[in-house]
């Protein structure tokens, strides 16, 4: 592919911005990034539209953006092909992901970068809860937010009080660790898993939340269901053992309690009576030795899957 001449300049900052139709939201987008950057920072804006059928490739293009359309669908795979692309193909220090909806506050990003540049973290995270407009969130999606970051906090052992947060901004030299991770969470969960994983040095910073222009393009019922699976997948893949351990020990306890019954009437009478009752007690307990194997085995292989790469501070 011949990479246009312009992105082989250097830029301080590469703006990733995921796009699904904000014909409404990407013209005051980047109208307000340029504004609140001006000329404290070198930039390139980089749309990742996902096929919109409204003209928001066409307006991002005309105000000085690069547009790439994805192949595949979603957002997480958008800012993973846009991350891809500022790493291979831009040279930029700083990376930045914002939304196309006008619910963020650009004059964030110079902050982020700015301690990114300084060198006193690797990651910045923004927390919409310091700032946010009453009706920006709904209540099932704050009260889940919280939920998921605070499971996300104990698990990951890493300070985020909004992990789904959509504003970040990260040393471009760890983009590949982002869009390489495949470890099967929905992305905004997924960077944090790798930031933890890593040892990569995240900073949060409070910021703004603002009512969305233009539709959602995220369903509340499904986004709650993601959430709890996320929490389910998180438990899993950072303590297997504990994870599958309890499952195993109620089982197993549950089987017991049948169990001591027939017990007792076995002691009693010397005969087996309660045949169903016999058959759920023994089936309980060997699933549950079953499923606390199965966590013996998964803490093996995710001790064995941390990556090789180092990393080091001076
Ligand atoms: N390229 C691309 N962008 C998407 C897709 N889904 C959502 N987006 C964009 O990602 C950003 C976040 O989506 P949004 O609907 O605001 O989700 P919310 O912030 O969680 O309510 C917006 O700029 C959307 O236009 C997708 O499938 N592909
Ligand atoms: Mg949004």
């Amino acid at each position: 592919m011949v990479v246009e001449e312009e992105l082989r300049d250097f830029y301080d900052i590469a703006i990733v911005i995921p796009t699904l139709n904000e014909e409404a939201g990407i013209a005051p987008t980047i109208q307000s990034i340029k504004e609140a950057i001006g000329t404290k920072f070198s930039y390139k804006i980089v749309v990742v539209d996902g096929l919109s059928t409204d003209k928001t490739a066409e307006i991002a293009r005309s105000m000085g953006a690069k547009v790439i359309r994805q192949r595949r669908r979603g957002y997480g795979d958008a800012l993973q092909v846009g991350f891809y692309y500022v790493d291979t193909k831009m040279k930029t220090a700083v990376t930045v992901m914002i939304d196309a909806d006008g619910t963020y506050e650009p004059k964030d990003i110079a902050k982020m970068a700015d301690i990114i540049i300084s060198g006193d973290a690797d990651f910045v995270i923004g927390n919409r809860f310091a700032n946010m407009d009453k009706d920006a969130m709904t209540t099932v999606n704050r009260i889940g937010n919280k939920v998921l970051s605070s499971v996300a906090r104990r698990l990951l052992k890493i300070k985020v009080s909004d992990s789904q947060c959509g504003l970040r901004a990260f040393r471009t030299d760890l983009a590949n660790i982002f869009y390489n991770s495949s470890l099967g969470m929905p992305f905004a969960t997924e960077m944090l898993t790798a930031t933890s994983m890593y040892h990569i040095r995240i900073k949060e910073i409070p910021t703004s939340y603002y009512k969305r222009v233009g539709d959602t393009k995220l369903n509340p019922i499904q986004d709650g269901g993601r959430i709890l699976g996320t929490i389910i997948r998180l438990m899993r893949d950072t303590r297997p053992l504990s994870f599958f351990l309890s499952i195993g020990l109620v089982m197993i306890g549950i089987g017991a309690f049948f169990g001591i019954e027939v017990l007792l009437d076995y002691l009693k009478t010397h005969t087996v009576g309660r045949i169903p009752t016999t058959i759920l007690s023994v089936l309980l307990i060997v699933l549950g030795v079953q499923t606390i194997s199965l966590g013996l085995i998964s803490d093996m292989i995710k001790n064995k899957n941390y990556d090789k790469r180092i990393f080091f501070s001076e």
